[in-house]
């Protein structure tokens, strides 16, 4: 790998942890962030070695924890916290909040809070390309959870019918809410149920980029060269509750420490960077400093950014057919 890559990278990880770091400050101190609000601390490695992997045009679709790969895909980070604050300036104008985000010119189309009901547009999405007979693909996240429900099983029974060039990257951070897979699923070998649907599978050290960056980036040749839908588990930890507020008492004792202290994607990156590519400690440590006035600078403007106007409220609402709207 490229060290320019690898450092590049970093910075993105390290985008990710302190945006999020600073959104739990901006809800649990300063109430400026209110509603749902799901991090992504500890995935990081999934979001960036994934999409690092793509080549514009390729499509990206994710369920509601879904900042990391806003700002992966290259979202500015000032319009991603205004849309959080429910600001005139955010990403779908402060009307989607943290599970919406949404960037059409970077073909991420969201953000879903309806759990699985993506993965049926993302083969939505890769049946588009297929008709118009491009190489494009589709990359889909979505969670354990999401394996239980019937979205799931439809869309990867008809993507693999009809040979289509989606990437089904299961982030597998072993709970569901509070829910673990083993409570939740009755196969708790999750690479087993995208197996089951006849396309070729792999499980991924979710917390190790380069890993994820070359398990993802052999799935999309396959794809593209049309050998139809690909599978990747990735396995992963999320650090925080499920949303704000959950203080995750269904884990094992020591479970969250195992994760943070044995395999955290960033500090897995950074012994990588300083071993083996002769990177300081100074130019990670610059790489960090930079991330934060980029956090703070996106902080500044989403705050001093305006409410969307009273006259802007029925704006994007389509009339229902019962009745007129005056
Ligand atoms: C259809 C549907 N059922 C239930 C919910 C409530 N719900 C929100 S998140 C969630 C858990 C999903 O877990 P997982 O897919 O593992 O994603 P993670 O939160 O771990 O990223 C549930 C049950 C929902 N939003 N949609
Ligand atoms: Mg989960």
């Amino acid at each position: 790998m490229e060290k320019a890559t690898l450092l590049e990278w970093y910075r993105q990880m390290v985008l990710i942890r302190r945006f999020e770091e600073r959104c739990d400050e901006l809800y649990q101190l300063e109430g400026k962030i209110k509603g749902f609000l799901h991090l992504y601390i500890g995935q990081e490695a999934v979001a960036v070695g994934s999409i690092g992997a793509r080549e514009s045009g390729d499509h990206v679709i994710t369920a509601y924890r879904d900042h990391g790969h806003a700002l992966t895909v290259g979202s500015d980070p000032g319009r991603v916290l205004a849309e959080l604050m429910g600001k005139a300036t955010g990403v779908t104008g402060g009307r989607g909040g943290s599970m919406h985000l949404v960037d059409t010119e970077r073909t991420f189309w969201g953000g879903y809070g309806i759990v699985g009901a993506h993965l049926s547009l993302a083969v939505g999405l890769a049946l588009a390309e297929d008709y118009k007979g491009t190489d494009r693909v589709c990359l889909v996240y979505f969670g354990d959870g999401s394996t239980n429900i019937g979205y799931y099983h439809e869309s990867l029974n008809l993507a693999k019918v009809w040979n289509l060039p989606v990437i089904f990257i299961l982030e597998n951070n072993k709970y569901g809410m509070g829910t673990s897979v083993e409570r939740a699923s009755a196969e708790t070998d999750l690479l087993k149920k995208g197996m089951a649907y006849n396309m070729p599978g792999r499980r991924v050290d979710g917390m190790n980029v380069i890993e994820v960056y070359e398990a993802t980036t052999a799935a999309i040749d396959a794809a593209r060269k049309g050998e139809g839908p690909q599978f990747l588990e990735m396995q992963t930890y999320r650090y925080e509750g499920h949303s704000i507020g959950d203080r995750t008492r269904y884990r094992p004792q020591g479970e969250l420490d195992q994760w943070r202290d044995e395999k955290d994607p960033i500090a897995t990156l950074q012994a990588v960077l300083l071993n083996d590519y002769d990177v300081t400690e100074d130019e990670l440590l610059a790489i960090q400093n930079e991330v934060m006035a980029e956090v703070d600078a996106a902080a500044k403007f989403a705050d001093e950014s305006p409410d969307p106007a009273l006259d802007s409220l029925y704006d994007h609402i389509y009339p229902g057919v019962i009745g007129e709207v005056n």
